[in-house]
């Protein structure tokens, strides 16, 4: 029986359910017959098993009609919607639905790629990724802030073989696979690319043909790249410059990929370091080309037309004040651990005047709600999901019964029925219509139509359909002097707060800490203790601690990022206690 991965991740595995055991299929042409530890916990997993009120448990039951009468006494009052991404399915959002015609506040923005998603869009006009086809004719793979062996591991057979350059603070698996690793200093990527532009330039590595027919505003980019000095660049990016000019010869020889993943983009300026790596990409010529391009976490639902629009009124969501609310619906999110300055969110999921989680799992933010309803589990539920990795999509169709828990959509029939609203179309309806809008069978799978043309070869998504350089000025400099870097990414056992997590405060081995000991870090916002582990991929200036890690976001800022109002985890620098 197959289906199809849900967790938030690029490469959305096809899935073999038999003898009540989760296999890779090995038939899927980047699942090749395995999974990752994350969906490997699956089924070991504990979940929640009961609703409770006010830490009594109830039946499902009681726990929906509470949920009604509390919906109901708050009708006029204010309400936040809060869903996270422990599911990817397009099934999730039908409680939008119900949400909207209650007249409840949305959240805007995101934790996670949306900086970087509106630089691209503003270049590009929308943001597509590359097919797994396309990336295979590549010859030069640079992989930019993605760790992709952990993050996007189906991908590695693929790109194995070619020139790999990576491109991280960390000395991460596959950095340590590469031809070149230029290992920069965190948050200098805009300046490496103005860098990769301006040496370009002066070689004349430039695609004159592309620029003159496909983009606007070349000129402006040459003067805005030539106000940045040399000697400046060098200085932000703290690297060899011969690994930097041996790279862009490479990349300027081949068809070259760039492999850009959110580690570029925590940052206030994240959007202008993707508009920064398309304009130099733009610059020489590797768009709509074959096995060519930049390729982000992509506009998954670009050519589809989903069912469930959100309401209209929103909340910027990395900085939402839980306090300012009378109602809290959460949803598929663990924000209690997940939000940056989590100090904030849990003071405010307490002071807000009634809270409800809606989740498979006991978490920080399931223990702080006043209402908890367990969820029913992928296999338990009919979905579909679509992909920010590649082409391929997938059915997540009901193959299994269990008596806990309730469907996203069951829950909304509940609600709508109760609260009299238009009844909601049946469930395989909205799945057919989703499939129907942008989908076809390629080799006995699933794939978005976007890909059948390689992705701007025809043009870009802008009004005029040229590609727009970018011609502003980030001129910030990077704050060496006190602190290190914090650098927070994806851990391989576990997805964001689910399955194992790790702890661990990784430390560069000259930073004069024991193994195991624990050390108490602290930022501008707040402080949590942690064990440490020395690492030798670090820089001396950096320490990683993985998403998910216990207290890691008491740390980090309630900000937002410049452009696409996402979440700016690295937007600070930490001390360690003696
Ligand atoms: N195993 C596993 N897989 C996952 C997830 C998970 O939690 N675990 N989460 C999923 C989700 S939600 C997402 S969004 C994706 C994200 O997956 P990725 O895009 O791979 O994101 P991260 O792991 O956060 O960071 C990627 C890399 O960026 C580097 N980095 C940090 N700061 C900088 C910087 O300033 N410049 C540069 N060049 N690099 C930097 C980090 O060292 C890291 O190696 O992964 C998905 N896949
Ligand atoms: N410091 C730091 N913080 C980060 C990040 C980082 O790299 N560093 N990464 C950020 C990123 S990229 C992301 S995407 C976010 C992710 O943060 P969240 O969106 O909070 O995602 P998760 O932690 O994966 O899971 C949240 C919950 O979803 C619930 N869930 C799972 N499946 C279902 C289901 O089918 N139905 C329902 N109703 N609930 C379900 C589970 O109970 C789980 O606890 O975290 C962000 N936070
Ligand atoms: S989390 Fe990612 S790698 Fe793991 S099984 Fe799911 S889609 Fe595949
Ligand atoms: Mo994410």
């Amino acid at each position: 029986m197959q289906t199809t991965c849900p967790l938030d991740c690029y490469d959305a595995c096809s899935v073999l359910f038999e003898n009540e055991k989760l296999k890779g299929d090995p038939h899927h042409p980047l699942t090749q017959g395995f999974l990752c530890p994350s969906l490997n916990s699956f089924l070991k997993t504990p979940r929640l098993t009961n609703p409770r009120y006010q830490g009594v448990e109830v039946s499902m039951d009681e726990a929906l009609a509470i949920l009604t009468s509390l919906l109901q006494q708050n009708q006029d009052k204010s309400t936040l919607f809060f869903k996270g991404s422990g599911n990817m399915g397009c099934m999730q959002n039908v409680t939008n639905l119900f949400f909207k015609n209650y007249g409840a506040i949305f959240t805007k923005g995101s934790l996670c790629d949306g900086a970087g998603e509106a630089g691209i869009v503003e270049g590009r006009g929308a943001n597509l990724a590359l097919s797994i086809a396309e990336v295979a004719k590549s010859e030069v793979v640079v992989v930019w802030g993605r760790n992709l062996t952990k993050t996007n591991a189906h991908l590695y057979n693929t790109i194995k073989d070619k020139i790999l350059i990576v491109i991280d603070p960390v000395k991460t698996e596959i950095a340590q696979k590469a031809d070149i690793h230029i290992q920069l200093c965190p948050k200098s990527d805009f300046y490496l690319a103005i860098l990769f532009a301006r040496i370009a330039y002066i070689e004349e590595m430039q695609d004159s043909t592309f620029i003159e027919e496909y983009t606007q505003e070349y000129d402006y980019f040459i003067d805005f790249i030539r106000s940045y000095k040399m000697k400046k660049l060098m200085r932000e990016i703290d690297t060899s410059i011969n690994d930097c000019m041996a790279a862009l010869k490479l990349i300027s020889e081949h068809k070259s990929l760039f492999l850009v993943g959110v580690g570029v983009q925590k940052y206030l300026h994240g959007g202008d370091v993707l508009r920064a790596i398309d304009s130099l990409a733009a610059m020489l010529g590797l768009f709509g080309k074959e096995g060519c391009g930049v390729s982000y976490l992509s506009d998954s639902g670009y050519g589809f037309t989903l069912p469930f629009d959100s309401g209209v009124e929103k909340v910027s969501k990395p900085t939402v004040d839980f306090s300012s609310f009378d109602t809290l619906f959460i949803q598929g999110a663990n924000p209690a651990s997940q939000m940056p300055n989590t100090k904030k969110v849990v003071e405010g999921i307490k002071k807000a005047g009634v809270s409800i989680y809606f989740g498979l799992y006991e978490n920080e933010t399931s223990q702080l709600c006043d209402l908890v309803i367990p969820a029913k589990t992928f296999l338990e539920k009919e979905d579909i999901r679509l992909s920010y990795g590649s082409e391929y999509i997938g059915l997540m169709p009901k193959l299994s019964e269990s008596d806990i828990g309730i469907s996203e959509y069951a829950l909304t029939v509940h609600l709508t029925s109760a609260f009299d609203y238009a009844p909601l179309e049946r469930e395989s309806t909205y799945i057919e219509k989703i499939i129907r809008s942008n989908s076809k069978m390629a080799d006995d799978y699933l794939v978005s139509k976007s890909y059948d043309i390689v992705p701007y070869s025809q043009g870009f998504y802008t009004d005029d359909e040229k590609f727009y350089f970018m011609d502003e000025i980030y001129d910030e400099q990077i704050d060496k002097s006190s602190g290190y870097f914090l650098i927070t990414a994806k851990p391989r056992h576990s997805i964001n707060s689910q399955f194992k997590l790790d702890h661990k405060l990784y430390l560069p081995l000259e930073s004069g800490y024991v193994d195991g000991k624990s050390v108490k870090v602290s930022s501008k916002y707040g402080s949590a203790e942690f064990e440490v582990c020395l690492s030798s991929t670090l820089r001396s200036d950096s320490v990683l601690i993985y998403s998910g890690a216990k207290g890691l976001n008491q740390l980090t800022p309630s900000l937002k990022s410049n452009a696409g109002e996402s979440a700016v985890f690295q937007e600070v620098k930490i001390v360690l206690e003696k």
